[in-house]
């Protein structure tokens, strides 16, 4: 069979872009996905109350202005079933499917040093050749559950929210466990609460949760945002972290009392993440993120009836935003229910699950099914899953055996004609990740018409520009309040894994900048040939 010039790991929203672009650049590309649909992580994220924390007109794509125009979202925050229509949308408005491979998984992708081919593994046993290989995988796509003792022999159902079955699961009258209480946990579990007789939430951090205060869009809103489309979008490839998010540039600490609590306020009263914004030393001044976290906490006490449930709701131990923010709706509200229990996993940790329920230090939990929302081998473990061999037989396992080495988070040395979009080191994560998707998109799909054009064959990070870059990215998180927290941005979620802080946190706009300079001056820290 003929080698393809591309081929694309993933079929989210990362993945069809690629394909579009590339195959728009006339480049034959073949994508594999591993689900029975594309969606990526919107294809397995169907657990009840899943829904994006940025805004949808936001968190769209922008590259095509009819796209745009045809789409109307319905909500201010996208539910998973709106987001995955989208998708599918897409993929049929520009005819994508024809070169899609569903219900397969990419296994191996091996770098023929002297055929400058790599040869590509399914899980089938299948090889395919092709010249390049971009990993669209998405960051959060590798579900994890701990490997808690005896939970093999647990016999009540078990979710993991990020690996969500496709039909419907009921939970009427049944007593049920919720293990987890970051993005996930609490979007679930006011929705689990309304259904289960009795609900059980095994909490080991508690989390900082907004109001997303999510509402249908108006016309209004639908008109301003398709009338001045441009501007909002150059606003959002400009910005800090991808959004329209208003960021004051004033301190929290000189601010007075009065001026500060209004902000604060307004910041709950509109509801979603742009609270973060609202000054300009929260991320990276401990006394001026305490004051934030001060007024959060307020809030639960204000909420949650029960005082000891609202001190274990407030117990953060780390810097408000250095996890990432969760938006509930309802969240705290579900405590006051009387089905509804907290268990406190820093006082009465999990010892056993048994044949039917979970044992903590102090007593045994009966249950009919557990929820796991434990997260995900995040922003390696997609690309890791891999076995990625570059020349020389190396490999990406062992290389990023002490964390993530990337140049720009885009490529690797040692790994030609292997790129990665929203990799560790680009802002990805930190950002509304459609913009950050598009960006790489773009940026790559320049570079393979350069190569082309240039008559090259090969490309890859140069080893002082890829060592250079990884210092880069870690000066820049250790001057904010980031590695204070022990969160999957760091690794900490998974045991072993290096403590690194993978995404770049100097802004999306800095970053686009500094990947379009590095273009416009031949690809300085790339070696091609
Ligand atoms: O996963 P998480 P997630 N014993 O890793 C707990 C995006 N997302 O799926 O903090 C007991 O954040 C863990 O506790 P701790 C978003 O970027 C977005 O919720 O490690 N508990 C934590 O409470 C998000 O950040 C949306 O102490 C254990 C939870 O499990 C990212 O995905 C919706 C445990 C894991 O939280 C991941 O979110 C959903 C153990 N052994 C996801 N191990 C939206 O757009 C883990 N935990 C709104």
């Amino acid at each position: 069979m003929e080698p393809y010039d591309a081929v694309v790991v993933g079929a989210g929203f990362a993945g069809l872009y690629m394909l579009y672009r590339l195959r728009g650049a006339g480049f034959s590309v073949r994508v594999f996905e591993a689900g029975e649909g594309i969606g990526g992580t919107w294809y397995w994220n169907r657990y009840p109350g899943a829904r994006c924390d940025v805004e949808s007109m936001e968190y769209s794509y922008s590259f095509s202005p009819e796209l745009e125009r045809e789409w109307e979202w319905s909500e201010r925050f996208p539910a998973q079933p709106e987001i995955l229509r989208y998708l599918n949308h897409v993929a049929d408005r520009f005819g994508l499917r024809p070169d899609i491979q569903l219900n397969t998984t990419v296994t191996a992708a091996r770098y023929d040093d002297d055929a400058a081919q790599w040869d590509v593994t399914l899980d089938d046993g299948t090889m395919v050749r092709a010249r390049y290989v971009v990993m669209a995988a998405g960051c959060l796509s590798t579900a994890r559950i701990p490997p808690f003792p005896g939970l093999d022999s647990f016999r009540g159902r078990t979710y993991h929210t990020g690996h969500w079955p496709a039909g419907p699961v009921d939970f009427t009258g049944q007593r049920v466990g919720v293990v987890g209480t970051g993005s996930s946990g609490v979007q679930v579990i006011p929705l689990v609460a309304e259904q289960a007789a009795e609900l059980y939430v095994f909490q080991r951090t508690a989390n900082f949760t907004m109001p997303a205060r999510n509402a249908p869009l108006n016309r209004q809103q639908i008109e301003y945002f398709r009338a001045h489309r441009e501007e909002l979008r150059q606003r959002e490839r400009a910005s800090r972290n991808g959004t329209l998010r208003k960021n004051y540039d004033e301190s929290a600490v000189a601010a007075s009392p009065e001026a500060r609590r209004r902000r604060f306020e307004d910041g709950w009263r509109l509801g979603g993440s742009d609270i973060i914004g609202s000054f300009n030393d929260l991320t990276v001044d401990q006394r001026a993120n305490d004051l934030l976290a001060g007024f959060l906490r307020g809030k639960v006490r204000e909420i949650v009836r029960d005082p000891a449930v609202a001190a274990a709701l407030t117990s953060q131990d780390y810097p408000v935003g250095a996890k990432r923010m969760c938006l509930g709706t309802g969240y705290y509200e579900t405590f006051n229910r009387d089905n509804v229990q907290l268990v406190d996993l820093r006082k009465t940790p999990i010892k056993t699950f048994t044949t039917n329920g979970v044992g903590t230090t102090d007593q045994v939990y009966q249950l009919d099914a557990m929820i796991f929302a434990t997260g995900y081998d995040a922003m390696t473990g997609s690309i890791l899953r891999v076995d990625i061999r570059g020349w020389g037989g190396r490999s990406l396992r062992d290389d990023w055996a002490a964390g993530p080495h990337t140049y720009l988070g885009l490529t690797c040395h040692g790994y030609p004609n292997l790129f990665l979009i929203t990799g560790p080191g680009s802002p990805s994560v930190l950002s509304n990740v459609v913009v950050s998707i598009e960006q790489h998109v773009e940026w790559i799909g320049d570079h393979l018409e350069y190569l082309r054009k240039k008559d090259l064959t090969t490309s890859e990070a140069s080893y002082e520009a890829q060592e250079e870059w990884v210092a880069h990215v870690n000066q820049l998180a250790s001057r904010t309040l980031m590695p204070k927290a022990a969160s999957w941005y760091m690794g900490a979620n998974v045991p072993g894994k290096p403590r690194v802080f993978m995404p770049y946190i100097g802004g999306v706009g800095t970053y686009r900048k500094l990947c379009d300079k590095i273009a416009a001056a031949d690809y300085r820290g790339f070696e091609m040939s």
